[in-house]
């Protein structure tokens, strides 16, 4: 058996803090369902981080559908900053009490990887990053997390069941073991050529047994042109400096003619890492980096009862709307009801807030996972990593 969740636990409310659940059973026997707003935001980031990538939105949706209550949030793959509301509930206190453990948990962890997973696309630029992370994580999350890593910008993913869930091919090179096994970098990289369907790219493992540019070329006089890249997942006891190693595989691919051949690297790669190779490497596998990366640490907190403000200590209180002007992507968080303004630099404001779920039913479309990638994408080439 598996220690996980089951989906049917989680729609009933049991993925619950007990406290929850007790809390429930008080206003429920003290006949008290009061009618409230809850908001989630971030009080801060990671260490160095700047700014975020809303993901789990999908997810969110799923859990609270069929709930009576509304939901408004902003778009899946949004870049959103600390105290501004991602997410409100409206609705009877006791109709979502018990979902809000589970409701952060989509939230927190999507959002980290997806917004880790953004920091090293924004790094790696154009080249080419890949979540090779599942193994460091439970295999029933494996989806969620390369999802979320596809979202903030992995151009691929390694597992089959997430490439199915994305509706793209897996991506992957070749194992050690199976170079092990082979005997011989050159040998196993044939049979890979021989074996495996024409479309998948040609990646050569090189540092398993002997110096990574001596099998470099080995392996590049081996398949010619039909080599596309070779992959250093060198041991950090070899690794010494990683980016005189990759220039040296450069120059003797080069010397011998082979400037096709691409350099991919992984092992321990985050973005410091991405930024220090990216002049020398073209692709990138992360794996430990995005699939452990932290969460967001977001918070749901009641802000209004019976339609009087109301807050704990270090929040705001009462409904907000938080805008995003369309020119110069400035934002600014207003009490709901404030009258509507423009922003200083005259560009108009758009509100972030958009109704998700009315009564309990989704009333919005999700969009595929493409369409929000590539919407990040396009918000990466406005942010810097530090
Ligand atoms: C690992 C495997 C993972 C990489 C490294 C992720 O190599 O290729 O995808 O590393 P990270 O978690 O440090 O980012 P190996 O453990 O050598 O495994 P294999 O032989 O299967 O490639």
């Amino acid at each position: 058996m598996f220690h996980t969740a089951k989906d049917a636990d989680i729609k009933k409310g049991m993925i619950t803090d007990v406290y929850f659940a007790r809390t429930a059973e008080i206003l429920q026997k003290k006949g008290i369902n009061k009618w409230t707003k809850a908001e989630i935001i971030l009080k801060s980031f990671p260490r160095g981080w700047k700014w975020g990538v809303l993901a789990g939105i999908e997810e969110a949706a799923t859990l609270l559908q069929g709930l009576p209550i509304h939901v408004e949030a902003m778009d899946e793959g949004t870049i959103f900053d600390i105290n501004q509301p991602i997410m409100v509930l409206e609705g009877r206190y006791l109709d979502y009490a018990v979902y809000e453990t589970a409701l952060l948990g989509v939230l927190c962890q999507a959002s980290g990887i997806a917004t880790k997973a953004a920091r090293c696309k924004k790094a790696a630029g154009g080249k080419m990053v890949i979540s090779f992370g599942a193994r460091r994580m439970h295999p029933a999350i494996a989806p969620m997390i390369d999802r979320n890593a596809y979202i903030g910008g992995c151009d691929g993913v390694a597992v089959i069941k997430s490439a199915e869930l994305i509706e793209e091919d897996p991506m992957g090179t070749m194992p050690h073991a199976l170079i092990l096994i082979m005997g011989d970098c050159v040998e196993a990289t044939k049979a890979f050529h021989e074996v495996i369907d024409k479309k998948v790219k040609r990646v050569a493992l090189v540092d398993t047994f002997f110096d990574e540019k001596q099998e470099a070329v080995r392996v590049a006089e081996a398949l010619g042109k039909d080599l596309f890249a070779v992959r250093l997942d060198t041991p950090a006891s070899r690794r010494g400096n990683f980016l005189e190693i990759l220039k040296e595989v450069r120059w003797e691919l080069d010397y011998r003619g082979y400037q096709h051949v691409k350099l991919f690297v992984s092992g321990g790669i985050d973005e410091e890492e991405i930024l220090r190779l990216n002049p020398v490497v073209d692709a990138y596998g992360v794996g430990t980096s995005i699939s452990n990366a932290p969460v967001m640490d977001f918070a749901l907190d009641v802000v209004e009862i019976e339609e009087k403000p109301i807050a704990k200590r270090g929040k705001m209180s009462g409904a907000k709307k938080v805008l995003r002007c369309q020119s110069c992507r400035g934002s600014v968080i207003l009490p709901l009801g404030a009258p509507e303004v423009s922003c200083p630099c005259g560009g108009n404001y758009e509100s972030l807030l958009k109704p998700l779920i009315k009564d309990g039913i989704i009333v919005r479309e999700l969009p595929k996972v493409q369409t929000i990638r590539s919407k990040v994408l396009q918000e990466l080439e406005c942010l810097s990593l530090s």
